[in-house]
Formats: C-alpha cells, sequence, structure tokens
C-alpha cells in the first residue's frame, strides 16, 4: 500500500516537473539541447588556423541570429573524419557540415577541374568576382544536384608557395625536378605538383609536419598564413614563392540538413557562414603580407623565382592534359574575364 502511495506520488513529481518545464520553455523560448538542430563540422585545419577559427565565429554569429536552435560542434584536425572524406560522410548523413576543396569536387564533376589549375584565378578579388556571381551559382546548383550539398560561403585559403626541407636553388620548373613534394591527395592537386615540374606524392594534412621532420619528403605547399600555423617552419628551411595556386575552400552543408531547415533559419545560416568566411578572408590577407618576414626571422631563405616561366610552364601542362578535355566550353574565358569590367 505504501509503495503503491510512493509510486504514485513520484508520478505526480515527475508530471508536475514536466508542466513546469514545458511552461518555462513557452514562457522563456530557451531549447533544450534535444530541441536544437545538430551541426557537425569536420575539417583536417589546424586549431588557430584562419578558416578553423572561422568555423567558431560561424557558431557565434549563428547563435547571435538564431538564440538556441542550432548546436554547433567543430572538430579539427582531420579527427572526425580524414581530409577528402568530408563529401562523402555528408551525403551519408554522418556529418552535416565542411569545408571542402575544388579538388574534391573535381573528384566528382571532372569538368570542375578547370577550377584548380594553377595560375588560373589570379588573386582573392578574382576569386570572389568568379563564384560570388553567375559561374559560382552556376558552379553549386551542379554540386547541389549531383554532390547533394549546398555551398554557404567560399573563404580565401591564401596563395600556394613552395616549402622545402633543404635549401635549393629553384628559378624555373626544372630546377623541382626530382623533388619529392606532398601534395593532397587527389589526381588533381597531383597533376599540380607534376605541372610545376617536381615529383608529387599524396599524403594527408595531418601527416606533414612529421613528413618533413624525418625527410620522408622535400617539401610541400600551402599558403604562407597555414604554413605559420601548423609549424612547418620548424621542419623546413626555404620558402620559394611561386603563387602558384590562388586557393579557396568552400564552406557547405549537406542538402538533408539544409532542406530541414525553415527558409528563415537557412537566410541565418548563410549570413552566418558568410561572415565567417569574411573574418577568415580579413585575417589572411593581412598575415599573409607580414608573415614573409616571419619566416625570415626564423632562419628561413625566402626566394622568389622566375614566376613568369612557372606560369608559362603550368598553364601549358593544363592546357595539354586530359583535364583541359573536360572544360566546358567558353569556361576558361567566363574565369578570365570575371570582373573585368
Ligand atoms: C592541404 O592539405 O595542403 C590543404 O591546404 C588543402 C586545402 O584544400 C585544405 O583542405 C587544407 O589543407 C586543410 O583545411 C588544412 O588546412
Amino acid at each position: 500500500m505504501h509503495q503503491v502511495k510512493l509510486l504514485k506520488r513520484s508520478f505526480c513529481v515527475t508530471l508536475q516537473t514536466f508542466i513546469v518545464a514545458s511552461i518555462l520553455l513557452m514562457v522563456t523560448g530557451v531549447a533544450t539541447a534535444a530541441d536544437k538542430t545538430l551541426l557537425r563540422i569536420s575539417s583536417p585545419a589546424v586549431q588557430g588556423d584562419w578558416h578553423a577559427e572561422m568555423l567558431y565565429i560561424f557558431k557565434e554569429r549563428l547563435e547571435e541570429l538564431a538564440p538556441g536552435e542550432f548546436e554547433v560542434q567543430v572538430f579539427l584536425g582531420g579527427t572526425l573524419f580524414k581530409q577528402g572524406a568530408e563529401p562523402t560522410q555528408m551525403r551519408r548523413g554522418n556529418l552535416d557540415m565542411a569545408l571542402i576543396s575544388m579538388q574534391d569536387i573535381a573528384k566528382r564533376i571532372r569538368a570542375y577541374s578547370i577550377f584548380t589549375a594553377g595560375y588560373l584565378i589570379r588573386d582573392l578579388a578574382h576569386q570572389k568576382a568568379v563564384y560570388y556571381g553567375p559561374i559560382g551559382d552556376e558552379v553549386f546548383s551542379k554540386v547541389s544536384d549531383v554532390m547533394d550539398l549546398e555551398v554557404l560561403s567560399v573563404a580565401y585559403l591564401g596563395t600556394r608557395q613552395l616549402n622545402l626541407r633543404s635549401r635549393r636553388s629553384v628559378s624555373l620548373p626544372s630546377d623541382l625536378k626530382g623533388v619529392k613534394l606532398r601534395m593532397p591527395g587527389s589526381k588533381a592537386w597531383q597533376f599540380l605538383g607534376k605541372a610545376l615540374g617536381a615529383s608529387p606524392t599524396p599524403m594527408a594534412f595531418n601527416e606533414v609536419y612529421l613528413a618533413l621532420k624525418t625527410g620522408a619528403i622535400d617539401g610541400q605547399d600551402n599558403p604562407l598564413p597555414t604554413n605559420q600555423k601548423a609549424k612547418f617552419h620548424e621542419v623546413t628551411e626555404q620558402i620559394v614563392l611561386t603563387g602558384h595556386l590562388v586557393d579557396g575552400v568552400f564552406f557547405s552543408m549537406a542538402n538533408k540538413r539544409w532542406k530541414s531547415l525553415s527558409v528563415d533559419q537557412q537566410r541565418k545560416v548563410k549570413q552566418a557562414a558568410r561572415a565567417a568566411a569574411e573574418f577568415n578572408d580579413q585575417g589572411r590577407v593581412k598575415d599573409e603580407k607580414r608573415l614573409v618576414e616571419f619566416f625570415k626571422s626564423e632562419g628561413l631563405s625566402v626566394t622568389t623565382p622566375d614566376v613568369e616561366a612557372f606560369r608559362t610552364h603550368v598553364q601549358r601542362r593544363y592546357l595539354e592534359s586530359d583535364f583541359s578535355k573536360n572544360w566546358p566550353t567558353g569556361m576558361l574565358q567566363r574565369i578570365n574575364d570575371a570582373a573585368k569590367k
């Protein structure tokens, strides 16, 4: 009898708690974790790099715009999914967001290898004109159809330079003959290494530091801010300012997640993603201006090759390659002309 009373009492207490919590929720609008839309983001980027920090800016901005509606979780260093696996994991529903590269996109849409070509995009302003205009609209709509991803914003990764383990005189592409150059692991990246005149080898970003330290590779390429944040200056002696690729990453969301959001939420997510990319771009541009001095002060030699010779050689290699056979008709001209008024 006593036990029945106790059971009844505990049921009443639970019911009361539930009612009070529901009223509180209605009155205050404070959502519990279970009510929030979970957004898991994976990136190989190291903590502190601009495109890693921008993910926290996205989180902050989204919380301001849509308080209590989203739970943003950021996983860096390729700890959740390895570099390059993100588009597949998003399609499978295991991941909501990532910063993907054009080289990832070119794996699925071969014609878009055009955007991975060295010495094509001229600078950040040109990159914005290409991707935040009619070309970007066309490309991202195709990406949505084929890859099931919504591209929310484009972040400038920086201009890629060569970074060598030991000093070497590099003026022409032929000076890189036999240099074992780590490039990220996909056909488009490997081709860029070859076009530069080196012997490319694929490797995930988070293995590069150790490979440089042990001599498993002779060099790698990345923009100056990423070289600094990943501490590559500790294990290399030279930077060659080839400026061979004005690189970008595409902040994307799995369509399944994107389409589950209300129109208002989509607008806010895009706004936060744009603000995050803008934060990244400003930081990188500022860093690119100051980092040559930083690397010199760390004892590295920073040299300028014959950039025109590299440009001519690399562009010719692309035009003669099988990649260019799939490029959309007229696209090269449209890219070259973007923003030229
Ligand atoms: C890299 O692996 O070298 C690269 O710079 C390629 C980029 O597309 C991007 O994936 C980036 O790595 C990572 O975000 C690490 O910064």
